[in-house]
Parts: C-alpha cells; structure tokens; sequence
C-alpha cells in the first residue's frame, strides 16, 4: 500500500496550547481545501443546535442551550469532510482499476470525494461498473436468499441514526441471526460489559450538569483535544472553579496539559491559557491497573473510604480490601511505572473530594484487561460513595456520534440486550437466540471462510480491525461484500470471490427527503441524550438514497412480505420508526416523537444514576483484579508495548491530513515515537527507518515496515505508532477477555532495525 505521508516529516514540538490560534489556522487551511467553503461556514452555525444537525464526529454531550458556535475544529473537518464538493463519479471509476486504487493511501481514497452512484464490481475490468438501485437489491436479496443465516455478518460502524439502526438489527433478526457486531465491539464494549456487571447499566452514569457541581476529576486514557475537543469547555470551566483534575495517560497530551478557548475573545487576545491537568502521571501503558490498586490501598489504609455507602451499596468490599492490603508497594510501582509518592499525592486529592468524576477512553478499554481496567475505575468510585450523586461518577467517552444509541435499539450480538420477546410479539416472527458473532469471531468467521457474506452499514471494518493481512486474504474468499458508505475506502477495494456492491447514501447533514417531506434523524449523545438531527444541505448527488431506504431495499428484496413490517411506510415518514422504537423500547423511548420537541434533546434515564443497583445481588460490585498488568502478557528482553494512537488530523480511518500539530509530528504517519533510553540501548538513531514486528506468541509473521524512529516523552518500554497503520500487528487473540476488544493499546512488537 501507498506510504501514509505528504511532504516532507517535520518533528518540531508545538508550544501552543490547545484550542488556540493554532486550532482556526488548522480549520482556515482544511475547509477551503474541500472546495465548499461558503456551505461548511453556513452548516457550521447549525451543528449541534436544536434544529440543525448533530455532529457526525464524535459523541460528547451538546450542551443546551448551546453556545453560538457549538463546532470544535474536529468537528467542523468532518462537516467539510462529508460536504466537500469532490465526487467519486462513474467516470472516476472507469479510470481506475482496483488493483490501482488499493495502492491510494487512506487519505487520496477519501479525498477523492462522495460516491454518488450505486456500483457493482466487474471482475473482467476489475473496475467499478454503475447499476440501478432495482438491480442491486435485487442481485442483493437473491444472494442472501441462498445462505444459511448463520453465514452472513451485517456490520454497522457508529454513525447511523436510531432509526436506521432499529431498522438494521430488524432485518438481521427476520433473516435469521445476530451477526450484528459494530465499532463498540473495537471500542467502548469493555464498558458496556464492565459497568453493565458492576453497576447494572451499561453506559455511564454522568451528564453535562454534572461538571458544574464535580470537586475532582479523574482522567484516564482519553486525548480529549483531538477526539472530543468540545469537552475541553467543561474542563476549563472546572478548573476555573480551581477542581483538581488528575490525569493518567503515559503521553502527555496538549489539551490535557493547556488549552485556550478559540472561542473566547479575551483569551484568544491575550493568549491566556487554562492550565488543565494538575497532577499528570505518565503510567505505563497497560498500568492503570496498578496505579488504581495504589490509590485504592491508601484510601483504605488510611481510612478515607465512605463506609456508609459501601455497606448500604455494595457488594464484596471485605475481599477486595484485604486485596488491596496485601497487595505491595513495589508490585504497583514496577506495574504502573508510577512512584509511590505520586499515587499517594492523587489518592489524597481525590479523598479531599466530595464528589468525583472518573472520565475515560481507548486507553483503558483497549486492553486484554479493558474490563477489569473499566471494574477497578468502578472500585474506586465506589469506595467514596462516588455514584449516584451530583458531581460524580464514570464518564466512558463515546466514539463515533451514535455508537451508543445504535447499542439502546438493538445492535447486538447479545440475545440478552435483544428486546426477542417484544420483536417476536410486535411483527410475529421467531427472533434468533443464537448469540451472534461479535467483531473478532466475525473477522474469524472471515479468515476461516465459515463467513460467506458481508454488509457494512457504514465503516472500513478491513481497515479499522486487526490481523490485516489474514483479513484481507480472508475478504477475497467472500461470497458477497456490501458496503454502504459515504466515501471511498480500503474495504470497498478488496473484492469478494463472488459478488461486491458499493452503495452510496446520503450523510447526516443531507436533506432527506421522503414521501411525508423533509425528514429528521435521532442520535444518543455520550451521556444518553437523545436529540434530533436535520439535514439541510443539497444531496451529493441525486442518485443517493437515505440510509433507512438502502436498508429497507435490502430487506424487502430478501424477506418474505410482513404486513406488520411496513418497510415502505417506514421509509416515507421516520416518525413512524420512532412509534416502533417507542413500543419496543418503552422504558427509554416513550412519547418518543412528542420528547423530541423539548429543547436540548430529552434523556433516557439511568437507573445506576439513582443507585438503582440492577445487578444479581442487588448491589454495586467490587471486583478483585488477579494481575494488575492489562497488557496480557508477560515482559521480555526486545518486547516493546506498542499504543496505537489517532492523531489531530484523522477520524478514525478517515484521514483529514499529515498534522498531528499537538504532539509536533507533521508531514508523515509512517512513524513510531519511541523513549530517548531505549533507542540509545537499540542503537536507532532520529529518523532511523525501524520495521515494527509482532511479538505475539503463535510465532506468526505480522510486520509493518518504513516507520521513522522519532525520540518522544514516552515512558521506557512502550512505543507509539498510528493506527490504522499499525493494525496489521495485532494478533486477532490479541483482545479483551470478557468484550473481545481488540488490545490495540498494548500490542508487543520487537523493533526490527531497516525498514
Ligand atoms: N477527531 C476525532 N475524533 C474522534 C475520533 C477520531 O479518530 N478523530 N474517533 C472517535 C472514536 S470512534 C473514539 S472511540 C474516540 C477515541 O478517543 P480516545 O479514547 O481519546 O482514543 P485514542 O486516540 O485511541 O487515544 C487514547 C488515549 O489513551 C492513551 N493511552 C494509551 N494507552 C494507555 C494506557 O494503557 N493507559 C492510559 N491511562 N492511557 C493510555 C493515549 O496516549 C491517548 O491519549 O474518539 C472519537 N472522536
Ligand atoms: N489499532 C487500532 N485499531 C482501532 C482503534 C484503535 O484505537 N487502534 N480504534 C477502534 C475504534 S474505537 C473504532 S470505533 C473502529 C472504527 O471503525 P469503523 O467505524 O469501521 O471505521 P471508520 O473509519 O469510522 O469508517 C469510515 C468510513 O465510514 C463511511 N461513512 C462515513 N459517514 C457515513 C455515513 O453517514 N453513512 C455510511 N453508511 N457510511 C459512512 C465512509 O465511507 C468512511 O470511509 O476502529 C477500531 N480500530
Ligand atoms: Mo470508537
């Protein structure tokens, strides 16, 4: 594949704070680079407002009422991003073979622009031919007609709405199975599974008010200036207030350290900054664990925990104190990488507080132990009675702008998050109660061929999972590949054996134009409110359908006719899908249209956030961690931990640019940031080309090459490198215990000199 860089690297550190003068030069050179200045400027003053259109980056809370400008720099790429005025058109596709274009990087793929015309792959060209929609369902249904249900994988990345979603899982169930895995299964799931165990819901407990009434912060494992840049309002807000904020991550990120607000005239006059994280610990990759067993063994030691509400809320505190007691200072010290007086100054700060937020991302989840590491974060919690009340609780930070609502109206491969007895009574149909295949079995099902067929609602699933190489060997022995999507990506280049369609739709900021008018979508934010999206901007093209229209072509070209299931009703009005989710989900979605109308979205409830414990026991559970080392394996001489990491300049697999301006590293992605000492001990030099190779047990051959060495302030034995880049490193056994999510922040890699 093409190298992943521009122009020449450049590695000079940035001084400049977060935010800043350094964020509206970022955003003056990507939105004209789109060729759509004018309509992004005008889209940008609807994003996250009442009645414009919910950010399709990521999922933080939208405050309400929302400030003029309710746009961070990243967000406001991605609009630019899905309005540019670039097209993907038929004749983009007869000059260009496959075999051509899988030489693109990630970056030219997308730049090129919106598809615009539904296109089915011709294997004697090896080239993109176009189709009518008719044809494509029709070929479509035939396919899926003739597989055992079992067979066949229906993907779906973080964007759609909830009422694509519903409609999605809907079909999965009619047709017969729970293949139903999505980026939370690469993601956030160790929450889902963690919190779900140790409090009974499987989303966090706290909201935006929240950070009005908060006296501590701690922060794991989250880069909150690039992935959810309008957090940084709340932050500073809280440190303005003088609330401590604690923050574990073994790179010192910019928006953890300053930030100053784009948005704030004074302070962008004067070059004020907000100093954010107050205590900074550079844990280990891999070491939360440990670090968090350490503060919990001074709170308990030392007699700060809130008894009261361990013996009213919890369950099994006695084991995990005696744990904690008998765990020693030097098995935390070499597991986390911390000092001893380090752990003790945070856990002092965070018994000073009465109320306490834990906020969290990749770096936790992400991890052989992500559900252990999300259970301990819950310890913690609990022993200061830090759920359940105002200024507390976990914060997971959500990835893609509606991961965590596509999970509420029935994306999951778990028969019992299913809503079976409700779908079977509503539409009388049998729902499968096989578990489906989450993302690693489906990849598995892929390599070893027991998959045939593949539909992705969205997303670069050959990109963004792991073990690349076996993946896309497994990719070209499918049977059917179906890719829905905005925009041209590696996936879409990986030909199946037998048929592969490329299915154009409109994107959230579109207007969606059905038989009942102009239609509005639903998303879930982070903190589980809902809000409405509109889309006012001119369709790419005309040949676009919605999303819930390419699902409902699907469907009715592959099940047999329902009455109860009305796909073309659905399609004309959403409103109608929302009663349905309203009467499966009545417990969230009640007067579900009605709700919609409150200003600032309405939110769904939580019942861990009354101390509602819906657990077997009835309480909240302390779990007692067996290792205090996430990374799952073992140190050995040559074996790095390798993070792999998103930069300024990318949405996941999406590709804005070669600036990754916080950590001073442009031009290029083909780097790994390594400790200044262990590059001495290896001998590579700055700039050096290494090879990276997987140092995972089976002995298999995974390697990426052509990496510049580049020293950075990373504790010694990890390493740094960008994802997805690195993804062809990581082992498919390389992932979470109990979520299956794959170990992406810690890999173990041997640092192979020549690249
Ligand atoms: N602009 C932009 N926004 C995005 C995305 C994007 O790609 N671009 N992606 C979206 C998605 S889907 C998601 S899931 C989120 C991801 O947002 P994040 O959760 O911030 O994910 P990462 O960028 O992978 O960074 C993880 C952070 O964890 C740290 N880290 C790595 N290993 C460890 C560890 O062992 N312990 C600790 N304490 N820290 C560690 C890294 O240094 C880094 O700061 O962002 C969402 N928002
Ligand atoms: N090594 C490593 N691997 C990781 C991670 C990591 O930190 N490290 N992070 C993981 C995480 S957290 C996630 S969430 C996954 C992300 O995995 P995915 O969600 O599968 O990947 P994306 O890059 O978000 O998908 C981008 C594509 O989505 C399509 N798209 C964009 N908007 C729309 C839309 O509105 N509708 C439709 N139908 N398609 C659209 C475009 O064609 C675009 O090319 O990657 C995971 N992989
Ligand atoms: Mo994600």
């Amino acid at each position: 594949m093409a190298t992943q860089h521009d122009d020449r690297p450049d590695f000079t550190p940035y001084p400049g704070p977060s935010g800043g003068w350094g964020s509206v030069k970022s955003l003056a050179d990507i939105i004209p680079r789109e060729k759509n200045p004018v309509e992004t400027g005008k889209e940008l003053l609807r994003q996250n407002k009442h009645d414009g259109f919910a950010c399709v980056s990521c999922a933080w809370a939208k405050p309400h009422p929302p400030h003029p400008a309710e746009f961070c720099e990243n967000g406001a790429k991605a609009t630019a991003w899905e309005i540019t005025s670039q097209r993907v058109t038929p004749d983009f596709f007869r000059a260009h073979t496959l075999t051509a274009l899988r030489e693109w990087s990630d970056y030219r793929l997308e730049e090129a622009g919106r598809l615009t015309h539904p296109m089915r792959y011709d294997r004697a060209t090896d080239k993109y031919v176009t189709a009518t929609w008719d044809e494509a369902f029709a070929a479509i249904g035939a396919k899926l007609k003739g597989y055992d249900p079992r067979q066949v994988v229906f993907y779906a990345s973080g964007r759609a709405s909830l009422e694509t979603s519903y409609l999605y899982q809907l079909m999965a169930r009619m047709y017969g199975n729970q293949n139903l895995p999505d980026s939370s299964n690469m993601c956030h799931e160790s929450t889902s599974v963690g919190l779900k165990a140790a409090i009974g819901v499987p989303v966090g407990t706290t909201r935006l008010d929240d950070f009005d009434t908060t006296d501590c912060i701690l922060h794991f494992g989250q880069n909150v200036a690039t992935n959810s840049p309008r957090m940084l309002h709340q932050l500073r807000s809280v440190r303005k207030r003088d609330v401590p904020i604690i923050v574990f991550n073994p790179l010192k990120e910019r928006g953890l350290e300053r930030f100053t607000d784009p948005q704030n005239p004074i302070e962008m006059a004067t070059g004020k900054e907000t100093q954010i994280a107050t205590q900074y610990l550079q844990v280990k990759a891999g070491g939360d664990l440990a670090a968090m067993m350490g503060m919990a063994k001074w709170l308990i030691e030392h007699d700060r925990v809130d008894a009261a509400f361990i013996a009213e809320h919890t369950h099994d505190y006695d084991a995990f104190a005696a744990k904690a007691r008998a765990t020693g200072w030097d098995e935390i010290e070499r597991e986390s990488g911390l000092a001893r007086a380090e752990i003790e100054r945070a856990a002092e700060t965070y018994a000073g507080a009465k109320a306490a937020m834990a906020i969290y991302g990749m770096g936790l989840t992400q991890h052989v132990k992500g559900v252990d590491n999300v259970r301990m974060l819950v310890n913690l919690l609990l022993l200061r009675g830090n759920i359940g009340k105002p200024g507390a609780g976990p914060c997971p930070v959500r990835g893609h702008s509606n991961v965590q609502g596509q999970r509420t109206v029935g994306i999951t491969e778990k028969t019992e998050l299913a809503p079976v007895d409700k779908l079977k009574e509503r539409y009388g149909f049998e729902p499968p109660t096989q578990k489906g295949l989450d993302t690693v079995e489906a990849c598995g099902g892929v390599i070893d061929g027991t998959v045939k067929a593949f539909v992705s609602l969205g997303g670069n699933f050959v990109r963004a999972a792991p073990e690349t190489r076996l993946l896309e060997e497994g990719w070209a022995g499918l049977d059917l590949s179906v890719q829905i999507a905005t925009k041209l990506n590696r996936s879409h280049l990986i030909p199946a054996a037998g048929e592969t369609w490329l299915l154009p739709c409109l994107g959230r900021i579109e207007r969606d134009l059905q038989a009942a008018g102009a239609q509005m979508v639903t998303v879930e934010d982070s903190t589980s409110v809902i809000h409405p999206s509109v889309g006012k901007v001119d369709p790419a093209s005309p040949y676009l359908l919605s999303e819930p229209a390419i699902v409902a072509g699907i469907a009715k070209a592959t099940l047999p006719p329902n009455p109860a299931v009305p796909w073309d009703e659905w399609v004309g009005d959403y409103a109608l899908v929302r009663d349905e989710i309203a009467a499966v989900f009545p417990h969230f979605f009640a007067r579900f249209n009605e709700r919609l109308k409150e200003p600032g979205g309405f939110w769904k409830g939580n019942k861990a956030a009354n101390r509602e414990w819906d657990t077997p026991t009835g309480k909240a559970e302390f779990v007692i961690p067996d290792v205090l080392n996430a990374t799952g394996f073992a140190d050995a001489g040559g074996r790095f931990r390798l993070l792999t990491v998103r930069s300024n300049d990318q949405f996941n697999t999406t590709v804005y640019g070669y600036s990754d301006r916080f950590r001073g590293i442009n031009g290029t992605r083909q780097v790994v940031l390594m400790n200044r000492a262990d590059m001495d001990a290896l001998g590579v030099t700055q700039g050096q080309k290494v090879t990276l190779a997987g140092d995972a047990d089976d002995n298999m051959d995974r390697r990426v090459a052509g990496l510049m060495a580049v020293a950075y302030d990373v504790p010694p034995g990890c390493v740094v490198g960008y994802y997805p880049e690195c993804n062809p490193l990581i082992a498919l056994a390389h992932h979470a215990e109990e979520s299956h999510v794959p170990a992406a922040k810690s890999v173990p890699v041997r640092i192979v000199a020549g690249g």
